[in-house]
């Protein structure tokens, strides 16, 4: 329920941004969680704090033109929003999907601010993209889209001002060519400008794995707290992406098997496990779909066209393709199949009524901006070894991932008790980033 005090910004909040429903949900849910806030403490709602919090510093909207293969020009729109910079410089991905629009990167902006304060690290909270679709597109065609984009956007960027990375449609090569066109506009070698670089020009070691192996460190953590963890358990990953794959691969290491992932055509269900090293050559080689994985497995692995992957009974779920991918009918199936712990890879991939239905049946249940943090964090590291010019190992980086992700746990779990909601890591993560947030901002003063 809505704090009677938080009702009229609620309001305010749909009224300057409409038709942008993902980014009222995301703020709602924040929202939800701030009253016991600030019955505790009302000078956080003191000097419109939150109605600030909720409204981005900056919209950047610009066109994107580029000319394909066969010589034709198509334009795209480019999108930055700079959301909050009281902890650092503007800090997120940039996604590449047709459905993206203003409200889908406000929503992954708003977001992104109260999951890089969870991280501890001195970055604020941005995102940005294109409804550009990058299936089926050539490498020159990516190449020539990617070098127009950072042709406009490079001059709202730095590396004390905003740093952008991958999320969907985005990794190591577009960052590779965006990368280089900034180098050529700018004529600096500014490492730190961009994160999720290649590890010969400035990468770190780590990130590429870090969101999913993040998100499986919290799950872990969570585990514990019930004396249980990975081994022997059932887990299924949807998506087959970055997130996805490194999921897999930390859960199979940890001794879980996990037994389906998806694309957007269908998921693939393998009771042996899926087998990593084929996965990876279907989806990061080839760029292929993961009905030829099933088709490369014979009949050791079945393929569910447009089904939901939720209706395959596991004990642990990560949600690790896009938001509300999972419903509230999703939630009972799983919860009826003996679901114990789900950890969000994906940003807000759970609907509203899937939460609470994850939360009334007691399921351990770790929200996105906590769970997946880790991809974000190990960008704050690259930037780290950017700013001393020096390159960790990948034992030491992923250490300190690791560390980076118990402290998230460890801190929403003890807000959460500290605001009467035990085990409740919805609210701990809420309350926890936004007092970090408002605290900065509380300093700033007006601005
Ligand atoms: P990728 O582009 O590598 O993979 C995305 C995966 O999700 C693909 O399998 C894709 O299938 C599927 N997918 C994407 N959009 C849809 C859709 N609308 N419907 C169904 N399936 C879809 O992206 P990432 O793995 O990087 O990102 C996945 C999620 O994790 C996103 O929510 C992102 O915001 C979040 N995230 C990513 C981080 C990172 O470091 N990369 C960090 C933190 C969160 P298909 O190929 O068929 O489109
Ligand atoms: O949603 C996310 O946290 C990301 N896509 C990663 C952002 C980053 O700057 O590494």
């Amino acid at each position: 329920m809505l704090d009677e005090k938080l009702q009229p910004i609620f309001a305010d909040v749909l009224r300057r941004n409409p038709g942008e429903e993902e980014f009222h949900q995301a703020v709602r849910e924040v929202l939800d969680s701030l009253g016991a806030v600030i019955a505790k403490h009302p000078h956080y709602a003191e000097n419109a704090l939150i109605e600030r919090i909720c409204e981005p510093e900056r919209q950047i909207i610009f066109r994107v033109p580029w000319v394909d293969d066969h010589g034709k020009v198509h334009i795209n729109r480019g999108f930055r929003v700079q959301f909050n910079s009281a902890l650092g410089p503007y800090k997120g991905g940039l996604r590449f999907h047709p459905t993206v629009y203003l409200g889908t990167i406000k929503f992954l902006g708003f977001e992104q601010t109260f999951k890089n304060a969870l991280t501890g690290m001195p970055i604020g909270g941005g995102k940005g993209g294109s409804d550009f679709d990058p299936k089926g597109r050539s490498d020159a065609e990516i190449m020539r889209f990617c070098q127009s984009f950072m042709t406009e956007l490079y001059r709202h960027l730095g590396e004390y001002t905003d740093v952008p990375a991958g999320d969907i449609g985005v990794g190591g090569r577009e960052i590779g060519y965006m990368f280089g066109q900034y180098k050529r506009i700018t004529n600096r070698y500014e490492s730190g400008v961009l994160t999720g670089k290649g590890l010969a020009w400035g990468g770190s070691q780590v990130r590429t794995e870090a969101t999913g192996y993040g998100a499986t460190y919290f799950v872990e953590r969570m585990l514990q707290t019930r004396k249980q963890g990975f081994d022997g358990k059932k887990v299924i990953v949807s998506g087959a992406g970055n997130v996805a794959i490194y999921t897999i691969e930390k859960v199979t290491e940890l001794g879980g098997r996990v037994i389906a992932c998806s694309d957007s055509s269908g998921y693939v269900v393998d009771e042996a496990g899926i087998d990593l090293a084929l996965l990876k050559e279907i989806k990061e080689q080839r760029r292929g779909r993961i009905a030829d994985y099933a088709k490369a497995r014979g009949n050791a692995a079945k393929f569910v066209p447009e089904g939901r992957i939720w209706d395959v009974p596991a004990e642990v779920a990560m949600p690790s393709a896009t938001q509300n991918e999972l419903n509230g009918q999703d939630a009972r199936t799983l919860v009826k199949n003996g679901l114990i712990a789900i950890g969000e890879g994906a940003n807000m991939p759970s609907t509203p009524e899937a939460v609470q239905t994850f939360l009334k049946a007691g399921v351990l249940f770790a929200p996105g901006k906590a769970a997946n943090a880790g991809g974000v964090a190990t960008s704050a590291l690259e930037m780290q070894q950017n700013a001393s010019r020096d390159s960790w190992t990948f034992e030491a980086t992923e250490e300190r991932l690791a560390t980076i992700m118990h402290n998230i746990h460890d801190r929403c779990a003890e807000m959460a008790d500290t605001y009467g909601s035990p085990g409740n890591y919805v609210l701990g993560a809420n309350v926890a980033g936004f007092i970090r947030v408002a605290e900065a901002m509380r300093a700033l003063g007006i601005v």
